[in-house]
Order: structure tokens, then sequence, then C-alpha cells
């Protein structure tokens, strides 16, 4: 067995502008977050990803960048991230910083510079087309925050792509120099003492030749010309060479659209391209063939069988990363677990399926004290552009109403994930003094970290152990894994097996209670519980209670 950090760690997500205000101007910045680096030890975790933090208009929270070498206004300066850095190096916490590369800001000086003139140095920079004959856009892809991926900039009468909002255009691959911009900028970062990157849809970078539209309606989904195109494979082999391996450090892509085939080929241990990939198939589980919004419900045999599918994919080359939420997604307690009356027990054993299957953990921020969905009553309330572009689209554009819009935003909008962290019961849930860019959830006198700190029985508690067990026991990270009762409609159960160690995990994603009958020889084997979200007092071996998680050791 070849230890490797990277596939032991637990990786903890921090969105900055909700994390910790320092200031009261209610936007969370480094200085808060370095107010909080003791907490994040006490936890455990061994790696923070820190989603962007660079200089930004913010017309996407940061994922908008205009200078890729600076530190935004509202989070601080630059002296600030070196200290955030050092206090956690300095609590054995390595740092992975957001490398979002697709696009930049519309605001980056070399996007300025590009717009000028059709001979611009920086002309290349993006992606330029000239309408079409009859005045419309280049093509009919449909932008990812609705409208048209063109926007038609009246300077050089041309378009320019952006798959994101109009505000982030699309960086041009295909030329070299932009390529090499990339990796300077990340040299910079790494010399800087940066262990890692996590990269934003870094399987969008190339384009298919010509730009196709997808068929005759005026917009449609163009991903089959722009997910894992082309040369992606060829630019990530290009980027490790060139920076990736000449650092020790950690590396996870965004990858929208991947299946567990072409994981193997951006993860496979000889590739040497990127280390894991953050999938999205099991995050479309609840969506209908009208996409994202298209809210349907989910069942535990079609998440089972996409979480299955990637553990077996990924079993002898390649190495999963395993996440059930984060700033882009509903809350998982939400989503997949009960977030009112077993809020407890079905965080806990969410947690569970989150650190035992095989893979690396990624938990985000709030996860820990099973933070909540939020539902605002208002469209105003919200600030995430993706849920305004898309109530613009089908609301004020009159194609839906706006219950079942406002239900959809209740159910998936990426502001639930987006409230403030609840550190304590003081207004604002201690995260401000001042007024939050973002309301607070106002469940928050009951969830909240303080309260969890204080309770050995809290959720907070619960990840702490998990993280604590990966530790001690290797089987954590590297036993194979093997599916058990693959026809139970409520229950998930698999083993983890390394060398002589086994263990048994059974997971009941339900309120009912739920019958629990293994294989004869697990059956008859001698075990003994390592973690659970119930105490051992009434536990019936053939009986899983509302959302009962174990974890058997199997003698
Ligand atoms: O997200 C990319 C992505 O494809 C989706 O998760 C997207 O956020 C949306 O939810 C689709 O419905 C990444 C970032 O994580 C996200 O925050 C950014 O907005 C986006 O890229 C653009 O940079
Ligand atoms: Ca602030």
């Amino acid at each position: 067995m070849n230890r490797t950090f990277w596939k032991e760690a637990v990786v903890y997500q921090i969105y900055p502008r909700s994390f910790m205000d320092s200031n009261g101007d209610g936007i969370g910045d480094l200085k808060g977050i370095i107010s909080k680096l003791d907490y994040l030890k006490e936890l455990g975790i061994d790696v923070v990803w820190l989603s962007p933090v660079y200089k930004s208009p913010n017309d996407d929270n940061g994922y908008d960048i205009s200078d890729y070498y600076d530190i935004m206004d509202e989070f601080g300066t630059m002296a600030d991230w070196e200290e955030l850095l050092a206090g956690l190096h300095k609590r054995g916490i390595k740092l992975m910083m957001d490398l979002v590369v697709n696009h930049s800001s519309d605001e980056h000086a070399w996007f300025v510079e590009s717009r000028k003139s059709k001979d611009n140095e920086y002309r290349d920079y993006y992606i330029w087309r000239p309408g079409r004959p009859d005045g419309s856009a280049p093509n009919n892809w449909e932008s990812i925050f609705s409208g048209s991926a063109w926007q038609y900039d009246e300077t050089t009468g041309e378009y320019y792509l952006h798959l994101f909002s109009k505000k982030q255009p699309d960086l041009n691959w295909e030329n070299p120099k932009v390529r090499h911009s990339v990796y300077d900028m990340m040299k910079f970062w790494l010399d800087k003492g940066v262990d890692g990157f996590r990269m934003d849809v870094i399987n969008l970078i190339s384009k298919v030749e010509g730009l196709p539209s997808n068929g005759d309606a005026p917009l449609a989904d163009g991903s089959m010309y722009f997910m894992n195109g082309p040369r992606v494979h060829e630019f990530l082999r290009e980027m490790n060479e060139e920076v990736l391996s000449k650092y020790d450090i950690m590396t996870v892509g965004e990858a929208p659209g991947v299946t567990a085939e072409q994981a193997i080929m951006y993860t496979g241990e000889n590739r040497k391209e990127l280390q894991m990939v953050f999938q999205f198939e099991h995050m479309d589980v609840d969506s209908g063939p009208g996409g994202k919004w298209d809210v349907k419900p989910w069942t535990l045999p079609k998440l089972r069988s996409i979480l299955h599918k990637w553990q077996i994919g990924l079993a002898k080359d390649g190495w999963n990363s395993l996440y059930l939420n984060n700033h882009d997604q509903p809350r998982m307690v939400s989503r997949f677990g009960n977030d009112t009356e077993y809020r407890l027990e079905s965080a806990k054993m969410l947690a569970t399926l989150l650190h035992t299957l095989k893979g690396t953990p990624y938990i985000y921020q709030g996860e820990e004290l099973g933070m909540t969905n939020v539902k605002f009553d208002t469209i105003d309330e919200y600030q995430d552009i993706e849920i305004h572009n898309m109530y613009q689209d089908k609301v004020v554009r009159g194609r839906a109403d706006s219950g079942t819009i406002m239900a959809a935003i209740h159910t998936k909008g990426r502001d639930n994930a987006r409230t403030p962290m609840q550190w304590n019961d003081q207004p604002n849930a201690g995260f401000t003094t001042g007024t939050p860019w973002l309301k607070v959830n106002p469940n928050y006198v009951d969830i909240n970290a303080e309260k969890a700190m204080q309770d050995p029985n809290s959720i907070f508690h619960y990840y702490k152990k998990l993280i604590e067990l990966r530790k001690q026991n290797p089987v954590m990270v590297y036993g194979d894994y093997e599916l058990l009762l693959e026809d139970n409609e409520f229950i998930y159960a698999y083993t983890r097996t390394l060398d002589d160690e086994k263990w048994l995990i059974t997971l009941n994603f339900f309120k009912d209670p739920a019958e629990l009958t293994l294989p004869a020889h697990l059956e008859e084997a001698e075990k003994s519980i390592v973690i659970s979200n119930y105490s051992e007092e009434g536990m019936h071996p053939n009986l899983l209670r509302p959302y009962e998680a174990r974890v058997y050791k199997v003698k």
C-alpha cells in the first residue's frame, strides 16, 4: 500500500463571503477566517479549499476574476492572505486555492484590451466571432446562467462567448499565450506556498473547432461542443508538465458532465493530469428532463447506483472525490435527509456515507452543523446571479409561474448553501455585527457552532469522530468497496476491506424503520460497532431505526 496524503485527507470548503465577517460590513473576509482557525483545527480537517478571494467585481461572487494576482478589496489584503496561509500551516492544515481559468471577469485587463479592437494584442485571449448573416449570435448555445452564451460588443461589432454570465468571458485556450499566462499565475501562488488547486469547470476549456450550433432551435444546450472538448487532455498534460509536476500538491478539477470512464482520463495514475475530479451525476439525481430547475423526487436506488458506479469505475485507477453539497448545491440534509424531525440523525447518516465510501471527503462549511436550506419569500431576498437570470428568463418572460419557480429555488437554489455560517445565537448568528450581504437562516438560534461544540451528541462531534477514525483506520481510505443488498429500496449497505480488516456499513435513508437482512456470512459473523448515530442500547440486529447508520467492524 502506497500511502498518499491527498487520499487520506479530509477537505473543508470555505465560501469566504459567508464564513465570518471581521469588520461589520456584512461580508465575510480573510481576517474573519483567521479568527476561526482554531475551530477548523478542533474539527480535525487536513485541507482548506478556499473559494475565490482574488480581485473581482463580484458578478458571480469571485468566480469572475479581474486580477489573478491580487486580493478582493472586501476580503482584505495580500498581507491578510499571507497571515491566513501561515495560520493554517502552523496548525498543520494545507490550503487549496480556487483556480478559475475557463473565464475571467470582463473587467480583467486582458479583456479590457481585447474588446478595444480586432487587432489588439489581447484580442485572441478571448473567443470573438462575427454574428450570423441574419445578425444573430454566432451559434445557438445557451449560457449556463440562462440566455444566449454570446454577447454583442459594439466597439468592434462582434460577439464574445460567455458560458456563464456576460461578465465572465471565456478565455481562449487555443491561444498558447493564454495558457502560459495561466501557468505563470499558478506558479506565482504555488511559490507563495499554496498546497493545491480546485479548478473551476476545468473540463470546459476546450471548445470544438467551428463552434457548431446544436440543431435549429434559437437556443440549445451546446455542452457536447464544450464539455470534455477535443484538446482538454492535451491542455491539462501541458499544465501538469509545466506547473503541477514541479510541486508536491493536491488537485481536483470540477467537471460537470463527466462520466466515470472519462474521469479515468483525467485522474488515471499514468495520465499525468489531475488527482481527482468533482463529478455531477449524483447532483442530477433530482433533475428532470428540463434540467436543474425541473425538480423531480430522487430515489435511493438511483442515487446508490450512481455512487456505486463511481466506486467501481475508479476502483483500480483514478480516485474519487466525495461530496454531498457545496456552494452551488442545496444543503445535503435538506436534500437527501430530513431537515425537521430527524435532522440530527439524517445529517449524521449522510456524514457516515461521506466518510466511508472510498475517496477523499469534502465537507462544505456549515455541513458539520447540519445547516439547512432556507426559504426566502421574495426573489429580491436572493443574491445569486444564476437564480436571478433564471427567474428573469422564466417568470418575467412569462414562461413559468412564479410559484413553481420559487419552489424550485427553495429546493435547488445556490443561495441555500450561501447563507452566513451560523456561529452562535447572537444577532445574525454571530457572523457579522452589520447587515449580512445575504440574510441568515432564521434557524440559527438552534443550529449554531457554539451550541454544537458544547453538545457531545452534536453533528459537529460526529464529524470530528469520523475524521479521527479515518486517521486511525487505513481501511477507511484504502479498503476495497463492495456493494451489498443491491435491490433494497431503503438501505445502502457495503463493506470496505483492507487485508484482514473488514468494515460493514449499513445506512437507512428514510424515516421509517427498515428491515436489515444481511448475507448469511455477515449475519453470522461476530461484529462490533465502530460508530453509529444511535446508541447501542435498543439496537436491533435486523432493524434499522429512522436514518440509522451503523459502521461495524467484522471480526
Ligand atoms: O460551477 C460550475 C457549474 O457548472 C455549476 O455547478 C453551476 O454553478 C450551476 O450551479 C449550474 O446550475 C462553477 C462554480 O462552482 C460556480 O460557483 C460558478 O458560478 C461557475 O463555475 C462559474 O465560474
Ligand atoms: Ca467584512
